[in-house]
């Protein structure tokens, strides 16, 4: 429990630097324990950046996949560099109705680690149609966003305030859906404990983080080792990754889009700043762990399992007797969603980690239902 306690400090801790708003300008601070448990709650991020509307090249910073909507660019400093995130900005579905008011309902995606805004392609259309305006970021580091590199310090907490930043800059401030797969459901759980205000409903869909893998004896492995491991990355070493971890060892046809989304950017005109930059995220995940806070977490959650999932960061170079205790996502469901405080649990005891892609229908069904 010892190791526990001090990963819970920590974060509040770290939580605590990243959102006081004086700690840019003030050299001494009175702020005390009491303040400190507060200040999450409070955290608010005022619009700090610009929005450009493009046309971009097709090749925007190192990817020339095609997105299914228009892409802008949210313009803004971050640890003092001039950075550029990408996103989608898809309106709702004009419905019959006479009536035109501004949507007040807002859903924001956050895609995984291996995935970009576009994998979201079926969700933007089932959410638009139900009335949403849907937001897709590619968070920094990804995709068609800045690719910062050795240069950047990647954290949870600071890819929520840059999304969360991207969303105030667009003046919304409240009662947004977030939704997130992977990574981007780790992420979510980090954004619901820092902008809870913020938030109608949580969905966190086969979100990594449900267990803490260096706790169960997951070595530690260099940035370095990862970077290397990153620039190694082809089709073949992804697919492979893709089949036993995500489609319980099957393959269709339209996987390999997002396969080759990957790879475009692996071999890309950034290629070494992306490797950089996704050796971090390895690391990132692996050493801040939200598992401990699931008990904090106040919004309305939904949490969306595909049973059938393995993924579990560090289970490649561990030994077999602690690859065995990882990604069990059939308990590991069931054991978070006892812990929040106000979730509801939908399994899918034939699925895989991406229930979104591998049965769309299914997937929006138990969503929208959810969402009322
Ligand atoms: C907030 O969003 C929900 C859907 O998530 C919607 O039903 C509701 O009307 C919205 N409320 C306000 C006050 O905008
Ligand atoms: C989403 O993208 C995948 C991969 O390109 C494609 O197979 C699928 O048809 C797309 N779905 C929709 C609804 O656009
Ligand atoms: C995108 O890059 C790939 C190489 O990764 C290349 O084969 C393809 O032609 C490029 N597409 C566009 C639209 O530039
Ligand atoms: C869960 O959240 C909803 C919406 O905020 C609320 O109506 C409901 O009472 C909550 N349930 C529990 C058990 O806290
Ligand atoms: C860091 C980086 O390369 N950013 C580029 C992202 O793409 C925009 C649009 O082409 C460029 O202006 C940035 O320089």
């Amino acid at each position: 429990m010892k190791l526990l306690t001090t990963a819970h400090s920590f974060f509040l801790i770290t939580s605590l630097l990243l959102n006081s708003p004086v700690s840019a300008t003030k050299k001494t601070t009175t702020t005390t324990s009491t303040t400190a448990t507060t200040a999450s709650a409070t955290a608010t991020a005022s619009p700090s950046g610009t929005i450009s509307n493009g046309p971009f090249p097709a090749d925007l910073n190192g990817s020339n996949f095609t997105y299914p909507f228009p892409v802008k660019l949210y313009k803004f400093v971050s640890q003092g560099l001039n950075l550029e995130m990408a996103f989608m900005d898809v309106p709702p579905k004009p419905t019959t109705s006479t009536t035109t008011t501004t949507p007040a309902k807002t859903a924001l995606l956050l895609h995984g680690k291996n995935f970009c805004g576009p994998t979201w392609n079926t969700t933007i259309l089932a959410l638009t149609a139900a009335g949403y305006r849907v937001i897709v970021p590619d968070q920094i580091g990804f995709c068609k966003s800045s690719k910062p590199g050795s240069h950047y310090q990647f954290s949870l907490q600071q890819m929520a305030l840059n999304t969360h930043s991207l969303l105030a800059t667009l003046s919304i401030t409240s009662n947004v859906t977030v939704i997130g797969h992977s990574m981007g459901g780790m992420l979510t759980a980090r954004y619901g404990l820092m902008y809870a205000s913020s938030i109608a409903n949580l969905a966190m869909v086969n979100p990594i983080g449900l267990e803490d893998w260096k706790a169960l004896g997951v070595p530690y492995l260099s940035i370095d080792a990862n970077f290397a491991t990153e620039r190694a990355s082809t089709y073949g070493s992804i697919r492979g990754y893709e089949q036993a971890t995500y489609y319980v060892g099957t393959w269709a046809p339209a996987y390999d889009v997002w396969v080759n989304m990957l790879v475009n950017i692996y071999q890309g005109s950034k290629a070494v700043a992306y490797a950089e930059g996704q050796a971090r995220v390895v690391d990132m995940v692996l050493t801040q762990p939200v598992v401990y806070e699931f008990g904090l977490l106040t919004p309305r959650t939904l949490l969306v399992i595909g049973d059938k999932d393995n993924t579990a960061i560090g289970k490649a170079w561990s030994p077999p007797d602690v690859q065995a205790k990882l990604g069990h996502y059939d308990v590991l469901g069931k054991q978070v969603a006892a812990v929040i405080p106000n979730c509801t649990l939908v399994e899918f005891a034939d699925l895989g980690h991406a229930p979104q892609i591998q049965d769309p229908d299914r997937f929006h069904e138990a969503l929208l239902s959810w969402l009322g």
